[in-house]
């Protein structure tokens, strides 16, 4: 491994930049071969006492033409210049323009961070620190400018020139060239700049906002894909209203764009006015796309123009500050899929995410706060811990303060702070002075890494009417962190009497109790209701309403009684979850042991009862059948993991539901089975889940009977939710007919690459010991493109993420083959390399044999001569 020289950088640090850019001028020349850039900087120094530093400018492997400074051409002496640093020797003490100009080869750039090139289009991807690859700037997100940009191309190549804010100017130029100037008004950081130049369809749509303003929406898709862009659409239209009625928040441009591209290193970028999406984010029909991919098109789109207002009107100090705009804009758009869709649904697959996701990056050595104090890569830190908890954060605001002083605060907080580039502190005073409360402790959400516990114990005197709930946290160490203070809980609960509603008490004294709310904010803490007239069965963190790990000492009996008659559906489901994780952890153990693993009867029988209640929402009944996922047991258990065991117990769960469950799931899919047309709205996807999951139970018994089902199934699809959920249970199960079914798709859908992925990732993941062989041998498929950020994902990271037994296999060449991918991706694209790199992130929990195994492989790229600072940042903290 390189030595690693790059200082971190550290919050602590934090200071304004002696210059500020008013305004930045941009002038692209495209050609098939190269791209000249002029950048014209107007720059004054912010302390006319500053004016005499050097100028130092960012750079990432620039190539320098000539640099200017007020119209005269400098002389060498007058700056150093390497591909990373433009310095400024000498600067005039007044306001002075900076032209700077350089040579890109988009062609080339396989980071996709810059301008680069896919599938012949010309875009760009600024945040974090993209910009600088374009041009030297002040690439940081407190240097604010209005910025406008000229694109010249050769019309034949790029007939679609665009950028920020609204049009300006186009024209022809000579050489079969033209042109297009973009002005945006509204002064942004350089992250969220943007430029797309293409041969491109658009699809063309209108908003009114309701102060009456029009704006032009357009969906740019390579030609042949205008066809999938009317949903995308249509989500943009009910985000732009929602956060009008919701936030009261209104967009500010003549022209929202949307681009899709096929390479794209994450989901999608909320440049200004100019939103570069990854394709999968933005193109569906029913024949290529699964209820799951509109759902997460409804969320992106969403997302991403939620950031207009919350990450660019009002944008970061640093970027330490980044979960102010991802936890919040995650919020947000949590709550707008809330609105679109089953409130409680939402609730239970968002905290399913959070779980699998940010709960292993909590408890493992990638821990770091919600607000990171210290960074080498900033890119490491687009986390489920800054986007998800960073959310959880928000939420728990909201139930700690109430909806009314909450919403007061949103809107101080726009008021305040439009136009600025703000921290975590300014956000958060909104709330204590609509709140009127002091929200120091709170804060610590922000600053403490790790999911924190809570044990709870009962205690009920029925003689004096009284009942006890005694709460004891622990925040548990993380990396650079050892000792914690305690954290601000809000644990939303019910008291149920043995009727199945809420019980009313008299008084409740101890910790702070406002309404259906007990603020915990101390270590230990008690709550003692008065005149509680029978020993009600607790109902606890309803709602999930904090993001951590309840203990609480619950007879079977209680948990079976909350599945049926909770009328909180998030711990109805969450009741059901606990009773299977604890069979699961207990089946796992007997697996390991030799023995067979046994499931409860009790909640065999409770899960009938809710899954066959016709009255229930189906897609909630769907939720309940799904059993928490052997990740989610190996991080339960802890230590001394054996996947091995774990995948019996799951198997033998699933089975065991199977079977028992056979008539209630019968009956699910006569009365679900025909879900007409298809639509993607909630509704009719809920139906589709319900019989998806009962094909795949009824399937876990490996009844032949069962196994026809689920490829009648696959052969009568009408629709790609149900064409990919029965191809994943035919060769997940190695059915019969399995290996059939994998070729007729891939001979239909070979020519569309983002179904393409879903052949790969079911392929990935088949629990088979001929899984790494057929993944291998995919790498060398002409379909497959390391190049490709979404095949590599569909790829190797889904098998090293999602299939837990091939991954971890005792002889370490699934770790091994993941390392290896590690070190031929950084060379290309260390972003992607350094994501992939985070599968490693719970290898010390493995028992010896694959501990020893893995870290083997982790040393593999370690040796490796030179890796990117990403994917070395991830590798040090991860061996550490
Ligand atoms: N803000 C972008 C993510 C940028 C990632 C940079 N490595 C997308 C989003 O969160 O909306
Ligand atoms: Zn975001």
């Amino acid at each position: 491994m390189r030595i690693d020289t790059d200082q971190p950088v550290r919050l602590a640090d934090y200071q304004p930049t002696a210059f500020a850019i008013d305004t930045v001028h941009l002038i692209f020349r495209l050609e098939a071969d190269r791209t000249e850039v002029t950048a014209v900087l107007k720059v004054h120094a912010r302390d006319a006492r500053d004016a005499g530093p050097p100028l130092v400018l960012d750079g990432d492997g620039l190539k320098l033409k000539r640099v200017s400074l007020d119209g005269a051409v400098l002389d060498p002496a007058d700056y150093t210049a390497t591909p990373d640093m433009l310095s400024i020797h000498t600067i005039p003490d007044r306001p002075f323009e900076l032209a700077i100009e350089t040579t890109l080869d988009p062609e080339s750039n396989t980071k996709l961070m810059g301008l680069y090139r896919s599938n012949g289009t010309w875009c760009t991807q600024c945040e974090a620190e993209g910009f600088r690859c374009i041009t030297y700037f002040l690439d940081r997100p407190d240097v604010l400018s209005v910025y406008t940009v000229r694109i010249e191309a050769p019309a034949a190549l790029a007939p679609v020139l665009l950028s920020n804010g609204n049009l300006a100017e186009d024209g022809l130029l000579e050489d079969g060239r033209h042109y297009a100037v973009w002005h945006d008004p509204w002064p942004k950081p350089c992250y969220l700049f943007a430029l797309v130049a293409g041969d491109l369809a658009a699809v063309k749509d209108s908003f009114t906002t309701r102060s009456g303003k029009a704006v032009e929406l357009g969906i740019y898709v390579e030609h042949g894909n205008e066809d999938r862009v009317a949903y995308a659409m249509d989500a943009l239209k009910r985000s732009m209203r929602w956060d009008e009625e919701v936030f009261g928040l209104e967009y500010d441009l003549d022209v929202f764009n949307i681009v899709a591209v096929s390479d794209f290193n994450m989901g999608a970028m909320e440049n200004k006015g100019l939103n570069i999406f990854n394709d999968k984010y933005v193109l569906a029909s029913p024949d290529v796309a699964t209820d799951q991919d509109y759902a997460g098109i409804e969320g992106v789109i969403a997302h991403e123009y939620f950031h207009n207002w919350t990450g660019n009107r009002i944008t970061c100090r640093d970027w330490f500050q980044l979960c102010l705009k991802e936890g919040l804009t995650v919020f947000r758009d949590q709550e707008f899929s809330s609105d679109m869709r089953s409130r409680p649904v939402k609730r239970i697959a968002d905290v399913r995410t959070l779980r699998s996701q940010q709960f292993p990056e909590d408890g493992g050595p990638l821990a770091h706060p919600v607000r990171p104090e210290v960074y080498k890569e900033i890119n490491n830190f687009y986390t489920a811990t800054v986007y998800e908890k960073g959310a959880e954060v928000i939420r728990m605001l909201k139930t700690l303060i109430g909806d009314d002083a909450f919403k007061a605060g949103m809107d101080l907080y726009f008021k305040r702070h439009d136009g600025d580039a703000a921290t975590i502190e300014d956000f958060i005073v909104c709330f204590a002075e609509t709140s009127g409360r002091d929200l120091s402790g709170f804060s610590r959400w922000y600053s403490q890494a790790g999911t924190p516990t809570v044990e709870v114990t009962e205690h009920y005197d029925a003689a004096a009417r009284r009942y006890r709930l005694t709460f004891v946290q622990t925040v548990p160490p993380t990396p650079g962190q050892a000792v914690k203070a305690p954290a601000v809980i809000p644990v939303r609960f019910g008291l149920v009497g043995s009727n199945g509603a809420d019980m009313g008490y008299d008084s409740a004294s101890g910790a702070e109790v406002r309404g259906d709310v007990v603020v915990l904010t101390e270590k230990h803490h008690e709550v003692v209701f008065e005149g509680v007239a029978e020993k009600p069965v607790p109902s606890l963190f309803r709602q999930f309403s904090a993001p951590v790990k309840p203990q609480i000492a619950m007879p079977p009996s209680d948990l079976t009684f909350l599945m049926r008659h909770d009328r909180d559906a998030f711990n109805r489901w969450q009741s059901a979850s606990t009773l299977a994780m604890t069979m699961l952890i207990a089946g796992s153990h007997t697996a390991r042991n030799g023995g067979d693993p046994q499931v409860d009867g009790s909640y065999l029988d409770a899960l009938c009862d809710t899954v066959g209640d016709n009255r229930l929402d189906p897609a909630f009944r769907a939720l309940m059948l799904a059993i928490p996922g052997e990740n989610d047991v190996a991080r339960e258990i802890g230590e001394n993991v054996d996947p091995d065991a774990i995948a019996i117990a799951h198997r033998a769960v699933k089975a065991a539901l199977g079977s028992r469950l056979a008539p209630v799931l019968e009956a699910a899919l006569a009365e679900a089975g025909n879900t007409g047309p298809y639509s993607p709205d909630a509704a009719n996807a809920g139906r589709r889940s319900l019989v998806n999951a009962s094909i795949d139970l009824l399937a876990a018994t490996g009844r032949a009977e069962a196994l026809q089902r689920a490829a009648d199934h696959y052969a009568g699809a009408s629709n790609m939710t149900d064409r990919v959920a029965a191809l994943s249970t035919l060769v997940h199960r190695n059915a019969p007919g399995a290996e059939a079914a994998l070729n007729t798709f891939i001979e239909r859908y070979g020519d569309v690459p983002l179904v393409v992925d879903k052949w790969l990732s079911i392929q990935a993941t088949a629990p088979s010991p001929a899984t790494l062989d057929r993944v291998k041998a995919l790498t060398e498929h002409p379909l497959f493109s390391f190049g490709n950020p979404n095949r590599t994902r569909a790829l190797v990271w889904s098998f090293a993420n999602m299939n837990p037994t091939q991954f971890a296999r005792p002889d370490g060449e699934g770790f091994l083959f993941v390392a290896v991918a590690v070190r031929l991706l950084d060379d290309r694209n260390p972003q992607v390399a350094a994501r992939l790199m985070t599968s490693f992130r719970s290898w010390r929990s493995y028992e010896p044999g694959r501990r020893t195994r893995a870290e083997a492989a982790l040393k593999r790229i370690a040796e490796k001569a030179s890796l990117s600072r990403d994917v070395s940042d991830i590798l040090e903290r991860t061996l550490a």
